[in-house]
């Protein structure tokens, strides 16, 4: 067998790859998250690709959230997906012809989708301007910072379906965990037939294998649950009284406290209150301590709207409320021992990748997208919340296990949670951009 690459060969080689990803997927103003499977700019994926361009090229991690927040709405929604209006018709399925943003009030020229992701954009424009503070930090983080606090308002105000002051996402690609074992148990109330899908053509599964994908029935019904928002022209006044998919995910109201908290750090910089954000993130980890969170699991859970009931599957979204720095002891020690157990591995010492889904589970697929397999941006995220809550023997290991990933299987989109083998996209934007991360 080959030498063993040192510690500081396999950093200098991981990093080299990782620049080359994110340089062949730069497209003018954003950063495709594939060049083959998701030829548009993603919110979410937009700012875990900032962080990692913090490391290399300051003036693209900035370009990057400059171009995704242009696209905001005027009620400060920040689209998924923003449509590079240079690509054919059928490039994505759901295309910009299927969301049809152009009737819809207050969105943007550019075409984008009308839902939105988890909002770890505020930590993101934190993370950069820290790691290279200068005048033009500070001038972007000017021009972010309202732009920030809109997005922050759309999400508690127009999105509090539940009237507790979190935010409701009214579709499973809200999460960024499309096909979670977390969202099953609501979709199952969403009527849909898998004949549906014959009128589209997905194109997802002409680019990867339709075995790791989420299935025909589950497309039918993300279909549906557009349709249904669309037919209301995305407004959120309605939701309430019958849209078909209303849960407050653990993952999207963490992102929401942690943004109130970088806020916080942001406004210090260009001269506004940080005190209205330190409250408001007080208020957001209590409620998710008061509603999401289960004393007899010991996790944290997605709140289903339509049944006020929490659904029972423990998912990677469970653990991610450690990334909110004042969730209390008792929690953060629950979720360690969640974290820590069989269903993940966590260790100073990884055996294996930590899953999506608890790996000792019925529905557990070490294939399946997110019902199985290991990615980065998961454990970047759980790896900040070990570091903020002072646990950096466990935060070493995870963050090994996580270079090992790209080391041995390179830039891929997800991981075999069992073998480690490179599944999905080969060149995937926001595995390299949170192994520079790591790396720094
Ligand atoms: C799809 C772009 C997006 C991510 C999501 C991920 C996937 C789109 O890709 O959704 O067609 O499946 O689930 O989190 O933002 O990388």
């Amino acid at each position: 067998p080959p030498p063993r690459p040192t510690g500081d060969e396999r950093a200098a080689a991981l990093r080299r790859l990782a620049v080359a990803t994110l340089d062949a997927n730069w497209e003018h103003d954003h950063t495709v998250p594939s060049r083959t499977l998701y030829p548009h700019q993603w919110s979410w994926d937009s700012a875990f690709i900032a962080v990692g361009l913090a490391h290399v090229r300051p003036d693209r991690a900035w370009r990057e959230l400059r171009t995704l927040f242009a696209a905001q709405w005027a009620d400060g929604r920040v689209p998924h997906i923003v449509f590079n209006p240079a690509l054919r018709v059928g490039s994505y399925f759901p295309g910009p012809e299927f969301w049809d943003s152009a009737r819809a009030d207050g969105a943007p020229p550019v075409a984008t989708s009308g839902m939105v992701q988890p909002p770890v954009h505020a930590l993101a424009a934190w993370l950069v301007h820290r790691r290279a503070p200068t005048e033009a930090s500070v001038q972007a983080l000017r021009w972010l910072y309202p732009r920030l606090v809109a997005q922050q308002r759309y999400l508690t105000v127009r999105r509090d379906v539940g009237g507790a002051g979190l935010a409701c996402i009214v579709h499973p690609w809200e999460s960024g965990l499309d096909n979670s074992p977390a969202w099953d148990a609501p979709l199952a109330a969403v009527p849909a037939d898998a004949a549906v899908m014959r009128a589209y053509r997905r194109h997802d599964t002409a680019h990867a294998d339709a075995a790791h994908r989420p299935t025909d029935l589950d497309y039918a019904r993300y279909v549906a649950i557009v349709a249904a928002y669309r037919a209301v022209r995305y407004r959120d006044g309605a939701l309430a009284g019958g849209h078909p998919f209303l849960v407050e995910c653990p993952l999207v109201n963490a992102a929401l406290g942690a943004a109130e908290h970088a806020l916080a750090r942001i406004a210090t910089v260009v001269g506004a209150d940080p005190g209205p954000h330190r409250d408001r993130a007080a208020r957001i980890t209590e409620t998710m301590v008061a509603r999401l969170y289960d004393p007899v699991t010991g996790t944290f859970h997605p709140r289903d709207l339509r049944t006020d009931r929490l659904v029972p599957a423990r998912t990677v979204l469970g653990l991610l409320p450690l990334i909110l720095p004042d969730l209390p002891a008792r929690q953060v020690q629950a979720v360690l021992t969640e974290a820590c157990s069989a269903r993940f591995g966590l260790a100073a010492r990884m055996a294996r990748p930590l899953p999506s889904h608890d790996r000792t589970a019925p529905d557990f697929e070490p294939l399946r997208y997110w019902r199985g397999p290991s990615w980065l941006n998961t454990g970047w995220l759980l790896w900040r919340g070990l570091g903020v809550h002072h646990r950096p023997d466990l935060a070493a290991g995870l963050r090994e296990s996580m270079l090992e990933l790209v080391a041995r299987g390179g830039c891929h989109e997800y991981f075999h949670p069992d073998t480690g083998a490179g599944l999905g996209s080969p060149a995937f934007s926001w595995t390299a951009a949170l192994a520079l991360d790591a790396l720094a």
